[in-house]
């Protein structure tokens, strides 16, 4: 009770700081992200870390698990829809999943994908070896189709084929940026992403010549099931660099990558279970 009053009397303060309007909209916010997370946390009992497991699954069970790894880096809002929508979707398809953000901070400005994908795929691992496929997912998109399968082929897949913003057009036959889905052992014998590429561009288009040179054809479902919405957001900034490391892949596909990781100029900061998803911090400091 009296816990509550003082919680009154801060808001109220809040209040006269910020505004009437500001104020609503700041308990409307809260109160819808409590709603969000108790609608989650009971629908699907998602357990801590952002875990769940069809139910009846036990020890022995063969069922393939997923990890489903978000590269990240201040995109809180987005981060809240996603949750939001995967949880019950992934619950939907029966699939025995966790959710890790790997989230970026640090010296370095640009955003490194490729980078945080190779750390999200080993600390994953390092949480559970039996991982058997791995989902790489941009925070910005929402599956809108169920028949759209989070689960890994013979093949990798790209699941993003038909978005919104590209009027449902896949925009180039080679692209695997957006959302795909790779097995443990393809993901390693790709040496998983460059570390190199860091701003906007170029690090799907080095794994695409990586599938390639490995012979693996990228599958995709049909166009009407793998839809999806682009959250919308601002251009982020370019990778000036993108084209001259493009050119030289191939002298770069043996090393640059899971092989070199532990030369990449980054440390795991803290790991923590939060209520929806298991929290990966990534320090990557400022390149050369
Ligand atoms: C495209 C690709 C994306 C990636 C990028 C080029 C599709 C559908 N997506 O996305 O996979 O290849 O081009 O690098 O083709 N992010 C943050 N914070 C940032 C920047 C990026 O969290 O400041 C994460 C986030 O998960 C985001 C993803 O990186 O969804 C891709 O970045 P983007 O959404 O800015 O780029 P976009 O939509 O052009
Ligand atoms: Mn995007």
């Amino acid at each position: 009770m009296r816990q509550m009053r003082l919680r009154r009397l801060i808001l109220l303060q809040v209040a006269c700081a910020l505004g009437l309007t500001a104020y609503l909209n700041l308990v409307k916010t809260s109160v819808e992200r409590k709603t969000l997370q108790k609608a989650v946390r009971t629908d699907g009992n998602v357990g801590f870390g952002g875990k769940w497991s069809p139910p009846g699954r036990n020890l022995s069970s063969t069922s393939e698990k997923v990890a489903i790894l978000v590269p990240f880096r201040d995109r809180e809002e987005h981060l809240d829809i996603f949750l939001r929508h995967m949880h019950p979707f992934l619950q939907r398809q029966g699939i025995d999943y966790v959710i890790y953000v790997i989230e970026q901070h640090g010296g370095e400005p640009m955003f490194c994908k490729g980078l945080l994908y190779n750390v999200g795929y080993t600390e994953a691992l390092k949480d559970d070896p039996t991982y058997d496929c791995f989902i790489l997912h941009d925070v910005d998109l929402l599956p809108e189709d169920d028949r759209n399968l989070y689960t890994c082929s013979k093949s990798p897949l790209h699941l993003s084929v038909a978005i919104d913003k590209f009027d449902y057009n896949l925009p180039y036959t080679d692209l695997f940026g957006g959302v795909s889905a790779i097995t443990k052992s393809h993901y390693r014998l790709l040496n998983g992403y460059s570390n190199l590429f860091c701003g906007w561009g170029g690090e799907d288009d080095d794994m695409s010549l990586r599938l390639k040179r490995h012979m693996l054809e990228i599958s995709r479902p049909e166009k009407d099931v793998a839809r999806y919405k682009m959250l919308p957001h601002n251009h982020t900034k370019e990778n000036p660099q993108r084209y001259i490391l493009l050119r030289h892949w191939l002298a770069r596909a043996m090393t640059d990558g899971l092989k070199s990781l532990h030369t990449a100029g980054y440390n795991v900061t803290s790991t923590s279970h939060r209520e929806l998803y298991t929290h990966i911090l990534v320090n990557i400091s400022k390149r050369g």
